[in-house]
């Protein structure tokens, strides 16, 4: 008799153990990995650009409209503006035209954007500001340059 209930209790307990502990072990397991896993990613995803960032090349983009005898920045109201670089930058500028025939140049860089009309895809060029100083950029259609079609590119 005594035997048989023992069994009966053991066979009884034994899974009822097991599956209690599964339960008390399981909320810690589950909980302790999840949650500093994806943190983990997380903080180094944006350390990588970051350490990109300040790499030896940067390019600086300005993107120019002109219209009558005026360049202005895009979305900007002053008229042929200063355009502010900084020594080193690889400076990609965009022309584009929306009145007359134009182009934008800067002769200490030896640089010029084709001519283009407002019908005409706009134009690029690029190049390094690898000097520091004040220049004059101007447009060499006509005499727009007299009447006032430039401005200066400040490399800092
Ligand atoms: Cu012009």
């Amino acid at each position: 008799m005594g035997k048989k209930v023992m069994n009966r209790l053991l066979s009884v307990a034994a899974p009822l153990a097991a599956s209690l502990l599964f339960v008390a072990c399981t909320p810690p397991e589950a909980g302790d990995p999840d949650t500093p896993q994806p943190a983990d990613p997380e903080l180094t995803q944006p350390d990588a650009p970051d350490t990109e960032q300040p790499g030896d090349q940067t390019t600086t983009q300005i993107n120019l409209t002109a219209e009558g005898r005026d360049f202005f920045i895009d979305g900007e109201d002053e008229a042929n503006p200063d355009l502010v670089v900084q020594q080193g930058d690889t400076v990609e500028v965009t022309l584009c035209v929306t009145g007359g025939n134009h182009d934008w140049v800067v002769d200490e860089f030896a640089i010029a954007t084709e001519q283009i009309g407002e019908d005409s895809p706009c134009s690029t060029v690029e190049f390094v500001a690898d000097q520091v100083g004040e220049f004059e950029y101007y447009c060499s259609v006509g005499n727009h340059r007299e009447q006032g079609m430039y401005g200066t590119l400040v490399v800092e």
